[in-house]
This record gives structure tokens, C-alpha cells and sequence, in this order.
């Protein structure tokens, strides 16, 4: 538990860190948000997912009340605060509500966005996994249309996601992969998509309707600085059946090896050489 919750410019206990009933945020689920890693005490890639938030926010006319300065501040303060706690190989969440407001959805009956940064830790799935692997499921749900609502905006609205991971969970998968409108991969519920074969990293471009997923890029550029030749490409479940490797990537899973899909062994059916690679060139990232 952290010791401060940062709540619009000051930090408090976290009992003391409340958001109104009538919050935007809380009612529609009309916000945006940034899960952040802390390494050593550092905060990774923190400028990235600054850029993020204040394009999620424009995206859905949510103007932030602070600067991208001051809000690369609001982490770094909260981090420190909190780093006694056990953080120190951590996890932020920093939110924006669309503030309290009437009981309509007119953004123009609100006021007050919100700014919340909790600084604390999170397990997503257990240490094996990175060892042996995850077994995947296609989720029947397919990611939301990105003429509905984009999969670019990382908003407060995560209903498609959980009711694809539901489907993976129901199944006895901790992820489940998600397919777009057209019938293409498009990631997971919380997770970006990888795939190796003969030699060449493969994954979803923006285009299939994904979040451009910030540990996903800091991997294409490893992959590269390697020399494996990357493509983002359109992908079908063929293709990952019969890959020779897979991987997920994310700011809470980091690499985490896939080694069946829908019941089809991925390749040999362990975690694949170059997939063992990049999860070691990643920690050597992160904690190098
Ligand atoms: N796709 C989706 C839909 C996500 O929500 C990613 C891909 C990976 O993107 P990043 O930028 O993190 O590499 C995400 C990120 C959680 C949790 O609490 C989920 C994410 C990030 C942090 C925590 O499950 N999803």
C-alpha cells in the first residue's frame, strides 16, 4: 500500500484520496489513463507516456489542467513519496477524470478533470509464465471498431478488453488475443502481439486498431539495434498458429513468452530462442 496518493496537486493518505460520485470519470468512464514502470527507483519512459496521456486527452477533448512539465513532475514527486514503500521496482498509474458533472453526458456540465498518480507495485501474472510460457485463447469480442472508439486512446473505458479477458479466463488463459472488425490480430486485452518466423519479427501495425503500446516500440527498437529485420504487417490467426515463436509485450507483462494458441502448440511449443533474447535484452534495459 503507498503511503501518498497524489490528488490534484497534493498528496494524501490513500483513504483520503476520493473522486466525486458525480465524476465523469466514475459515470462513463470518461477519462484517460497511463500505467508507468518504475526501475530502481527510476520511472521508465516516463516522457512517452506524458505524450500518450496528453494525446488520449485531446483525442477525447479532455483538456488537462497542468502542463506535460508539471505532470512528468506530479509522477516523478509521487514516485519519491512513496519509494520508501517497496516501489522501487514499481508501477504508476496516473489518471485524468473528465472531472464532476451533471448526470448527462454534456462535457460541457462538468469541471475539475481530475489529475490522481498512484505510485505502488503490481504482479500481473506469475514468475513461471516468463519461464515456461502462456497459453492463449482468441477472444470471441473483437477489439472496439476505431471508428467507434480508437484503440490509440487509452481512456477510462475498458469494457472490451475486460470482456475479452473474461472469455480468457473462463478458458484458464491469463490473456486472451483479440481479433479487429476485419478479422486481423490486433494485441491482447492488455498486452501487444509478437510473432517470429524464419528470422523475422512480425507484428500488428497501428492500423489493425491497437494501442500503440509504448513497450512494444522500446522492443522494435531492440529487435533492430539486434538486427533482426521487423515488419508491422497485417496478421491472421494462421499466422500465429504457425509461427515459430510468440511473445506479448506491455508496460505491467514486459516480454512474456505465448506457447499455445487455442490449443495449437506455438513452434516446439517452449519459449523460442529469440523471444529469450529480447526478454533478456529488456531486463538489461530496465535494470541494467
Ligand atoms: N494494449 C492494450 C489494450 C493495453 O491496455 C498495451 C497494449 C501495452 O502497451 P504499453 O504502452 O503498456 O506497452 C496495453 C497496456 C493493467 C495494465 O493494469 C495494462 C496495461 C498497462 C499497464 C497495466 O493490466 N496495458
Amino acid at each position: 500500500m503507498p503511503s501518498k496518493v497524489h490528488v490534484n496537486g497534493q498528496l494524501v493518505p490513500p483513504e483520503q484520496a476520493v473522486v466525486s460520485v458525480y465524476d465523469h470519470g466514475l459515470l462513463y468512464g470518461d477519462g484517460v489513463f497511463e500505467g508507468i514502470r518504475v526501475y530502481g527507483g527510476k520511472v521508465f519512459l516516463l516522457a512517452e507516456h506524458v505524450d500518450r496521456l496528453y494525446e488520449s486527452a485531446s483525442a477525447i477533448r479532455l483538456e488537462i489542467p497542468i502542463s506535460p512539465a508539471e505532470m512528468t513532475q506530479v509522477v516523478e514527486e509521487t514516485v519519491a513519496a512513496n519509494v520508501a514503500d517497496g516501489i522501487d521496482v514499481g508501477y504508476v498509474r496516473l489518471v485524468v477524470t473528465r472531472g464532476s458533472g451533471t448526470l448527462g453526458l454534456d462535457i460541457r456540465k462538468t469541471a475539475n478533470p481530475q489529475v490522481i498518480c498512484i505510485a505502488d507495485t503490481i504482479t500481473l501474472y506469475p514468475p513461471e509464465i516468463y519461464e515456461n510460457g502462456l497459453e492463449l485463447v482468441t477472444a470471441s469480442t473483437i477489439r472496439n471498431h476505431p471508428q467507434a472508439l480508437s484503440p490509440r486512446i487509452k481512456s477510462l473505458n475498458y469494457l472490451n478488453n475486460i470482456l475479452a479477458k473474461i472469455e480468457g479466463t473462463d478458458a484458464g488463459s491469463v490473456e486472451a488475443l483479440m481479433l479487429n472488425h476485419e478479422g486481423h490480430v490486433a494485441e491482447c486485452t492488455g498486452d501487444n502481439v509478437f510473432l517470429v518466423k524464419n528470422g523475422v519479427l512480425k507484428t500488428p501495425s497501428t492500423d489493425a486498431g491497437i494501442l500503440d503500446g509504448i513497450t512494444r516500440k522500446a522492443v522494435i527498437d531492440l529487435a533492430r539495434e539486434a538486427g533482426l529485420p521487423v515488419e508491422e504487417t497485417t496478421l491472421v490467426r494462421h499466422d500465429l498458429y504457425v509461427a515459430d515463436e510468440c511473445f506479448l509485450t506491455g508496460t505491467a507483462a514486459e516480454v512474456v513468452p505465448v506457447v499455445k494458441l487455442d490449443g495449437r502448440a506455438i513452434g516446439n511449443g517452449e519459449p523460442g530462442p529469440v523471444t529469450r533474447d529480447l526478454l533478456d535484452r529488456f531486463q538489461k534495459l530496465t535494470r541494467g
